[in-house]
């Protein structure tokens, strides 16, 4: 019987999955899978980064764009701990990513060997599916299992751990198989149940103002299609979460924005709050989508549509949950309309658009020192192309992109890690979605908080020469913490201001093109110059502090 490493046989799994590359750091732990992946053909590029919590940020990247399963590794100990932070987001996202970390042997268990610590009990919270795999034989078995829980249900993370000894020993090579559908995400959908999709759609033909509010599960399934059929038969507006942008394009008349505590504004909520009928779509209707499950108000009459049969009626009394893959739900709610409906939504979205625009437009008009956040959105939105991908930390880039930035292309063209909000995500979520989409423009904009947290990939970048363009608001302060300080606890600032870092001389220290920005006048050249370069660019805005800025942000507290 012939047989491989377990190693080898990781590595042959991962490529019969589909995957196209692995973002992770080095471990002596990680020897042998590291010399497989040299010694073997297998097309898998290997991205070696900075620190373990950028590699999982970048598998989120890339899965969140190219709707394909991102894979993340580190080594035992410190790199298991630290590739949590992304596991978790992804998870809690709805994202396929897997993370495997290679650990101590097996036979080195219980010895106060350097590294040790029981892997499985740490993933197993944060994760559908966490194995450490015992058994070379059983290896290929764990990977399916591993795929089989990413892909399918609601989307997640899944752990690997890869035991020393395992990597060494021996696997029988008819063991090692995949079904590959498993590589993208969501697979092996479910079908919603016809009785409710025909009770739905006599709900939708009666009520007289249905608004749909769409999570992130929208664009994961590539629902938005059958989301434009739907809601323009009904002529109901479309709102979303932060997660749910690209559900529909931004010039879309039916397209309201998003709405909730971070990106909402009185405008967007106005509309939600006149509905009979709220159409919740792969979306948990959670703190920040409901202002504190404020709007839409308890009592108003519901259709819930998720992949995860836990997510209808957590929050609101829901008269009709469907338990099934959106975009099969939305096109069987579609073809059981008889008649296209006229709600007037596209009327009431304009209107609340007027609103909420012409305040905006009138702060990204001013010339302000510090530059205002607004001049800073409006100015990019000029300068990128139609299709590039914007990824944002929190702090001031995550309001402000989610409620002005226009995007207009539909799918997955803005990403923010909305389940945990851990600063310094975006410029390595943005290095991974560079992978998952090479031919379009990537852009990280972040907070100088998140800077400080992920700078080091600066060197990732440069190796790379990932042509990946950074906006950093530069503000000196952890400014959405201060805000609350400002709104909740009578201005008493305390321990959130740091010094000013220089990010473009630092960026520069990386061999990043970097630019300066305290002036309006400077900064359209510099957005212009930074978005054609080839390589990495950074630039660096002197910009309003959060606490001073007119946010659309309702609540400083999710
Ligand atoms: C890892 C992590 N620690 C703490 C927080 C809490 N937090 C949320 S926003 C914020 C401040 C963000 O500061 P910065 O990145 O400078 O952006 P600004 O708000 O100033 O625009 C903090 C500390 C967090 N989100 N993530």
């Amino acid at each position: 019987m012939s047989s491989m490493t377990g190693a080898e046989a990781m590595v042959r799994m991962l490529q019969l999955h589909g995957v196209r590359h692995i973002f992770g750091l080095c471990g002596d732990t990680s020897l042998p899978f590291y010399d497989a992946l040299a010694r073997l053909d297998h097309g898998i590029q290997h991205i070696l980064t900075r620190d373990e919590r950028s590699a999982a940020y970048m598998a989120d990247g890339y899965a969140r764009v190219s709707g394909r399963a991102g894979v993340c590794e580190g080594p035992s100990g410190g790199g298991a701990t630290y590739l949590l932070p992304g596991i978790v987001e992804a998870n809690e996202s709805s994202i396929a990513v897997l993370g495997i970390t290679t650990d101590i042997s097996t036979t080195s268990r219980g010895r106060y060997t350097l590294t040790e610590l029981d892997q499985e009990a740490l993933y197993r919270p944060l994760t559908k599916r966490t194995e450490v795999i015992d058994r070379a034989d059983r290896l290929p078995e764990a990977v399916r299992r591993a795929f089989r829980a990413m892909a399918t249900g609601r989307p997640g993370a899944a752990h690997l751990g890869l035991p020393f000894d395992v990597q060494n020993s021996a696997v029988p090579e008819h063991a090692v198989w995949a079904e590959a559908d498993l590589g993208a995400y969501p697979a092996r959908r479910a079908r919603p149940d016809a009785d409710l999709i025909e009770q739905a759609a006599i709900a939708l033909t009666s009520a007289s103002l249905p608004v749909f509010v769409c999570g992130g599960g929208v664009v994961i399934a590539d629902a938005m299609e059958e989301l434009d059929g739907l809601a323009s038969m009904l002529g109901a507006p479309v709102a979303t979460t932060v997660s749910g942008r690209g559900s529909l394009p931004d010039d879309h008349p039916l397209c309201l924005g998003v709405v909730g505590s971070n990106g909402g504004t009185p405008a967007t909520r106005e509309v939600l709050a006149q509905a009979d009928l709220v159409v919740f779509v792969g979306c948990r209707a959670g703190s920040v989508t409901t202002e504190r499950w404020r709007y839409p108000a308890q009592g108003t009459p519901v259709i819930h549509i998720d992949a995860d049969p836990m997510v209808p009626g957590a929050i609101y009394k829901t008269g009709i949950a469907i338990v099934a893959d959106a975009k099969l739900a939305l096109r069987a709610l579609r073809d059981a309309l008889m008649l296209p409906q006229q709600a007037g939504g596209a009327r009431l979205v304009a209107e609340a658009k007027q609103k909420k625009f012409s305040a905006f437009r009138e702060l990204a008009s001013r010339d302000d020192v510090p530059i205002l956040p607004e001049r800073v959105v409006a100015t990019l939105n000029e300068v990128l192309p139609r299709d590039a991908t914007v990824v944002c930390d929190p702090g001031t880039p995550c309001p402000y992109f989610s409620a002005y930035y226009e995007f207009r292309e539909a799918g997955r063209y803005f990403v923010s890690n909305r389940a945990h909000g851990a600063l310094g995500y975006s410029m390595a979520a943005a290095l991974g979605a560079h992978y998952g989409r090479p031919h379009t423009k990537t852009v990280s904009v972040m907070g100088d908080g998140s800077f400080g947290f992920t700078a080091g990939e600066l060197e990732t970048l440069v190796r790379l020469k990932a042509p990946v363009m950074m906006v950093v608001f530069s503000n000196s302060t952890y400014g959405w913490i201060k805000a609350g300080q400002k709104a909740g606890f009578d201005q008493r600032y305390f321990s959130v201001d740091f010094s000013r870092t220089d990010h473009a001389r630092v960026a520069e220290a990386f061999g990043v093109k970097a630019y300066k920005v305290e002036r309006t006048e400077q900064l359209k050249p510099a957005l212009v110059a930074a978005a054609e370069h080839g390589g990495p660019a950074l630039v660096d805005v002197v910009a309003q502090p959060l606490h001073e800025a007119r946010a659309p942000v309702s609540e400083w507290v999710a």
